[in-house]
């Protein structure tokens, strides 16, 4: 077979811009060689529909091994009782729960999208808000945090079944308890979807949402720092069951309804390669390094939120617990949008995503937000003295969007730091 050179001349470019950019999105990060090779291997030739020893198909013994291992390591990670690591996604993880907590057309509550909430917690767009009543709580317009006592408003009037916390824009640490306790008063189900904190959940910078919520689901992709997947793990509510009963009158376990809702409910085979490469982060993930990784996750994006206030920029909540920031570029540049301020900083090879922020004035599309996170430029070996430097970047550009020289010139510091340094250097 010919070399397919239009693809791998494409895959070089890529890599080209990942070797030589600072990437800040908050949402990525650079695996190590070992979880790429995991990926790239042959276990992708395997079908395996089912589960470890109930597969559908013959072969399975050695992918019935490495998922096993796969759901041992997350196990111990986060000292669940159950787990599933076949979600392709986040996104799936959270379909797969809401299948089998909910009926079509239940109601659920999830944090307002336009305030840090994710597509798959009720957007309009997404299969949650398609199939399912959304209701949805705010954060407080003084402190950025989330509401509980509108959360708790919500659900004593709106009666969801499901509650679900956790954001894809959200920088502080989250109230499991009191939100446990909310689900409680109303009998819903709490879901957790820590997919933005994991690492630094797992590494123990943060609170466990495994002691409080009845489910969990996360990706592997973000802080954990492994390939693209989901997961979905339960506590010690792993074994309850919650009224959902059978054509045969039986009233099935949770654990039981999940696994079914993943296959056959919304996937097919299982990526086993994937799985593998899961099981090799978690691994890496249980290794005593993780958690000096994910301090100087923490360290950096706190040390950058502070160099951008130092700056004047006005920062969602005022800091940061976790890895992300939230900018609200409004105080500092009223006429710039976060769709400008991206487009620019692309430009000097500088990676962020527009977002927008809560009470935002300005679209989806245009947003008076910028997000910046630490997961990805962690690994490439940089630490706190390297943020206000790269703030400066950031800050040159955002001055001059439009100025082509000062992007040129922003770009060639952005490379020149970034090109000698390994893509996994942890
Ligand atoms: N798209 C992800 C993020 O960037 O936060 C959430 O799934």
């Amino acid at each position: 077979m010919e070399r397919d050179n239009a693809i791998f001349e494409l895959i070089e470019r890529e890599h080209h811009r990942q070797q030589g950019g600072l990437e800040l999105i908050a949402s990525e990060n650079f695996v190590s060689e070992q979880v790429m090779r995991a990926m790239g291997s042959c276990l992708t030739n395997k079908y395996a529909e089912g589960y470890p020893g109930h597969r559908y198909y013959g072969g399975c013994q050695v992918v019935d091994e490495v998922e096993s291992l796969a759901i041992e390591r997350i196990k111990a990670l986060f000292d669940a009782e159950w787990a599933n690591v076949q979600p392709h996604s986040g996104a799936q993880a959270n379909m797969a729960v809401f299948m089998a907590c909910l009926n079509a057309g239940d109601k659920f509550m999830g944090l307002n999208l336009a305030h840090g909430g994710h597509l798959s917690h009720g957007s309009p767009v997404n299969f949650s808000g398609i199939m399912f009543q959304q209701c949805e709580y705010n954060v407080c317009p003084d402190t950025g945090l989330v509401d509980y006592d509108m959360m708790e408003e919500v659900a004593l009037r709106e009666r969801p079944r499901l509650i679900v916390g956790g954001a894809s824009a959200y920088s502080r640490e989250w109230d499991y308890a009191r939100m446990r306790a909310i689900a409680d008063k109303v009998g819903a189900i709490l879901l957790i979807d820590m997919a933005h904190p994991a690492g630094l959940i797992a590494a123990g910078l943060l609170e466990n949402p495994l002691k409080y919520a009845h489910i969990v689901t996360s990706t592997t992709h973000k802080t954990l720092r492994g390939p693209r997947g989901g997961i979905i793990l339960m506590g010690k509510d792993f074994d309850n069951p919650w009224g959902k009963v059978t054509k045969k009158g039986v009233v099935r376990k949770m654990s039981s309804l999940l696994d079914s809702a993943v296959f056959p409910g919304v996937q097919g085979g299982p990526l086993e390669h994937v799985i593998a490469a899961k099981a090799v982060a978690f691994g890496e993930a249980l290794q005593p390094s993780f958690k000096d990784y994910a301090l100087q996750v923490r360290a950096n994006a706190r040390a950058m939120a502070q160099a951008l206030i130092d700056r004047g920029y006005k920062i969602c909540s005022g800091g940061t617990d976790n890895h992300c920031i939230l900018v609200d570029l409004r105080t500092k540049f009223p006429e710039l949008t976060g769709k400008v301020a991206e487009n620019a900083l692309v430009a000097a090879d500088i990676t962020a995503n527009k977002n927008m922020v809560p009470f935002d004035d300005r679209s989806a599309f245009q947003t008076s937000g910028l997000r910046l996170g630490t997961p990805a430029i962690t690994p490439r070996g940089l630490k706190e003295d390297s943020m206000e430097p790269i703030v400066e970047l950031i800050d040159t550009v955002l001055h001059a969007p439009e100025d082509e020289h000062v992007i040129a010139a922003v770009r060639a510091k952005v490379n020149e730091m970034m090109n000698d340094r390994p893509m996994f250097a942890w």
